[in-house]
């Protein structure tokens, strides 16, 4: 009687070399536009402390999808499998992530960003105006940047979240809660998370508005142009009290 043979599929190990080496570099021009992303954004925080002395970049982070998660996605999004189709489909592979003080600071940094020549934003989701059903916030956008590489440039597109440093506490604990419980989070966890979204956002406007208060030296602003003593001002400037 004939033995039946599940069905295999062939790969010899010069076909897999060639297909490791081709995904290696494909995940390195992500890599690449990870650093070329952070760059700018390191820049525009130098920039900004030197001509407004002030800094709204908390903090950036910034990682590479893992390649298991890249096919997980595209199976579950049933997108084809091969490098041309995860490149138009799969746009978080690059993610950066830039945390700021205010949330005022997000569309100053975004603006930044967008308006730089060699960036193209392809998608936006402004999830602080349109904050999510479980109360999640930030605003995510998808660019795209030309990467140089020896024998070509590709323009790679890479995943930006700004947020506050009270947003990204929030989506971090959610975060780890949503995979502690697979996703299965128990409605008075839920509840919990959205009640602590709420005193995230009324945080977020509360600092906001002390922001607004006083300027960047902690000292209060001063009056409008319109109200102030020139003079006094001008003698100020020259570190006198008055005419001698
Ligand atoms: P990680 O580990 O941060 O990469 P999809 O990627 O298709 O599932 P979609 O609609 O393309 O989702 O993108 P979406 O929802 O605009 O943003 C996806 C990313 O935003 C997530 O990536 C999270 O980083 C973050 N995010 C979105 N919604 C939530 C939320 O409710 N809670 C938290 N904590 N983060 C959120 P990943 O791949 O899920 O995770």
């Amino acid at each position: 009687m004939e033995v039946m043979r599940s069905w295999q599929p062939t790969l010899d190990i010069e076909d897999f070399r060639a297909l490791r080496e081709q995904f290696t570099d494909f995940m390195l021009g992500y890599k690449f536009a990870i650093d070329e992303i952070t760059t700018k954004i390191n820049i525009l925080r130098e920039d900004f402390n030197a001509v407004h002395e002030y800094n709204p970049i908390e903090h950036i982070n910034s990682r590479l999808k893992a390649p298991e998660s890249v096919l997980e996605k595209v199976r579950r999004k049933n997108y084809g499998m091969n490098l041309a189709s995860i490149r138009e489909n799969v746009l978080d592979i690059a993610g950066v992530r830039v945390t700021c003080s205010f949330i005022s600071d997000i569309a100053k940094i975004r603006d930044m960003l967008v308006d730089q020549e060699d960036i193209t934003l392809l998608d936006e989701r402004d999830y602080i105006t349109n904050r999510k059903p479980n109360g999640y916030r930030s605003l995510h956008l998808i660019v795209s940047i030309p990467v140089f590489r020896s024998d070509r440039t590709d323009r790679i597109p890479v995943e930006i979240q700004i947020r506050t440093i009270a947003m990204d506490f929030w989506a971090s604990l959610e975060h780890k809660i949503y995979y502690k419980y697979r996703g299965e989070v128990p409605p008075n966890l839920q509840g919990e998370l959205t009640e602590a979204a709420e005193a995230a956002a009324a945080l977020d406007e509360k600092m906001e508005s002390l922001h607004h208060l006083v300027d960047h030296n902690g000292k209060p602003r001063p009056a409008p142009a319109d109200s102030l003593d020139l003079s006094a001002l001008y003698l100020g400037f020259l570190g006198r009290s008055g005419p001698n």
